[in-house]
């Protein structure tokens, strides 16, 4: 059901709470990133990953296709073609069998009905900013030589860090194995689970990770920073000149491959994530990507006082409405939703950093008083677009980059401010 699913090669942090919660401990934890693997970008309307589960595949359970014997037979004609050996390939799955609450973790529907501000409170809460100031501490070397490495700013890699893992407080202890093995047997997801299964087996015929500590959340992701297998061989590093990729064990190795994917998925160095402005009265909303120079122009400021940057280009993006804090924000926060494809994630990550390099938070108003749709009116909202021709993703009460454009869309054809906040207001100028 997420549309760019197949696009994502990292789900996770959502995943991990999960994982978390499967065995019984770390209520609230509330890494914040919903698993990507599970859910497109959802801004306006996220849940903590710890009350929010990864939504999943609709109305009906996914059921198994033949035995799981059988299909972990079928599988070996595609590992041997990757190179992977009979011996691995049967102490892979020695003693595998399904795990039913994986199957459940699938199934269970969640409730968006947490603004963006209190997926904000969440994830960069007091006790994460504690956390992650001793880490920005205990580990400024390493970070010091990832950033000149691969020039990601060390605030962005601790920024995924705490997101991910909340600098490593729980990494998630389950098989990745049988995980994805269920998920591949159940069909979940097409055949997603079955490429990252088959990766996850190409990482074992490596012979550096032990079967026996190929763990990772119950959908599979791994590490400090959660690599997807297929992640995994593409884009991890032996950050600390062992040999090894260590995601799970070695934070050298786990923040280097972090900075790598990042870097590798188009990180500009020199070029901020984006930044809190200050938007002024009468600013044409639909002017809403332009050059730095453009915004200034038009009267938009930093909200810290600080100029604008001199050259690139950004987007505003009002995560709740016209009203609320603006932000300017550029490739790179594209970028960080490579990790994961939600806005209010690559937000987090980016005010996160901000806070671990001792800058102040949010200076903006959230609307903290106003109703929020609820998730019925969230579908209706989205039909009621879609059946103007403004939105074609799907109608899961998530609001998202593509439903925010439609709203922005509409407001613009009815000539409302158009700031692509899914508001009451908005719903009733959509009823009439
Ligand atoms: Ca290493």
């Amino acid at each position: 059901m997420s549309r760019d699913y197949t696009a994502r090669r990292v789900p996770k942090a959502a995943l991990l709470t999960l994982t978390a919660l499967a065995l019984g401990g770390c209520v609230g934890m509330g890494t914040a990133g919903i698993g990507s693997a599970f859910r497109v970008d959802q801004t306006a309307s996220t849940a903590p990953a710890s009350l929010a589960p990864a939504q999943t595949t609709g109305p009906s359970a996914p059921a198994p296709r033949g035995s799981f014997s059988s299909f972990v037979e079928s599988l070996w004609p595609m590992a041997q073609a990757r190179g992977v050996s009979r011996a691995t390939f049967d102490r892979a799955f020695a003693g595998v069998t399904p795990n039913e609450r994986v199957v459940e973790l699938t199934q269970r529907q969640a409730e968006f009905t947490r603004p963006i501000w209190e997926y904000l409170d969440n994830a960069i809460s007091a006790e994460r900013l504690r956390l992650g100031e001793a880490a920005r501490t205990r580990h400024a070397t390493t970070l010091a030589s990832v950033e000149r490495a691969y020039g990601v700013p060390r605030e962005i890699v601790l920024g995924v860090w705490g997101m991910e893992t909340n600098f490593g407080s729980f990494t998630g202890s389950m098989d990745v194995i049988r995980s994805l093995a269920t998920l591949a047997h159940v069909g979940h997801r097409g055949t997603f689970f079955r490429d990252e299964l088959l990766a996850a087996l190409q990482i074992l015929q490596e012979g550096k990770i032990a079967r026996g500590d190929l763990n990772g959340s119950w959908a599979g992701a791994m590490g400090h920073t959660q690599f997807m297998p297929t992640s995994y061989l593409r884009f991890a590093v032996d950050g600390d000149g062992d040999g090894r990729r260590d995601i799970w064990n070695s934070i050298p190795d786990a923040l280097a491959s972090t900075a790598n994917y990042l870097r590798q998925h188009g990180w500009q160095p020199g070029l901020p994530w984006g930044m809190e402005v200050v938007v002024p009265a009468g600013f044409d909303f639909s002017q809403r990507t332009m050059a730095f120079s453009g915004f200034a122009r038009a009267g938009v400021r930093r909200a810290d006082g600080a100029a604008l940057p001199n050259a690139g280009e950004a987007t505003l993006f009002l995560p709740a409405g016209a009203r609320g804090p603006a932000f300017l924000v550029t490739a790179n926060f594209d970028v960080i939703k490579r990790y994961n494809a939600s806005d209010s994630y690559a937000l987090a990550v980016g005010l996160l950093g901000e806070r671990l390099a001792g800058r102040p938070g949010v200076r903006g108003t959230w609307p903290r008083g106003e109703r929020m749709l609820s998730a019925d009116e969230r579908r209706e909202l989205q039909e009621r677009l879609s059946r103007l021709g403004l939105y074609d993703g799907t109608i899961d009460g998530k609001i998202g980059s593509q439903s925010r454009e439609a709203v922005r869309r509409f407001q613009l054809s009815r000539g409302l401010t158009p700031d692509g906040f899914a508001d009451v207001a908005v719903l009733e100028a959509l009823r009439r």
